[in-house]
């Protein structure tokens, strides 16, 4: 089973800026933890980040033949964009949308996400946890559905 995580805008700066909200883990750090949970699962993952728009539409179009499922993190997308949501649902892969913050303790802004009503799932608020609550939940739902 293969799962593609999602790394949305600003996301390459974890660790290095805002630790009081986003945490002290950079990226790499939060990648190579997430390589070994998936592993004990017997799960693969890769990753991808990028800072815009088009060119997460374009890895989840990429997504569609070669994984099984998604975990994104859309960043500030979540709150703003049809055309990731649309990549989402047109896929037709199984989604979960992960959030380190609470989005909801947060500017009403963030309260709207989406890609929520495209997901199987939603984590937020858990610190880098979310991702791995995110992927166990997604890698769970993907290994009852087969069997
Ligand atoms: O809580 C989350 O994971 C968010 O998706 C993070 C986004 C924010 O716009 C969403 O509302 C909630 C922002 C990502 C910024 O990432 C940084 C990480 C470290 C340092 C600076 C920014």
């Amino acid at each position: 089973m293969k799962i593609l995580i999602i790394h949305g805008p600003n996301l390459n700066m974890l660790g290095k800026r805002e630790p009081d909200i986003y945490g002290a883990m950079t990226l790499e750090e939060l990648n190579s933890l997430l390589t070994k949970e998936a592993r004990a699962m017997h799960a693969q993952v890769e990753f991808f980040q990028s800072n815009s728009e088009g060119e997460i539409v374009s890895a989840i179009q990429d997504a569609m033949d070669k994984f099984d499922g998604v975990v994104i993190n859309p960043g500030a997308y979540t709150h703003t964009s049809v055309a990731i949501r649309d990549a989402l649902l047109s896929s037709g892969l199984p989604v979960a949308e992960v959030h380190i913050s609470n989005v909801f303790k947060r500017e009403e802004f963030r309260h709207k996400s989406f890609v929520s009503g495209v997901s199987v799932g939603v984590v937020s608020g858990f610190g880098t946890d979310s991702y791995h609550l995110g992927l166990r939940g997604l890698v769970n739902y993907l290994q009852s559905r087969v069997s």
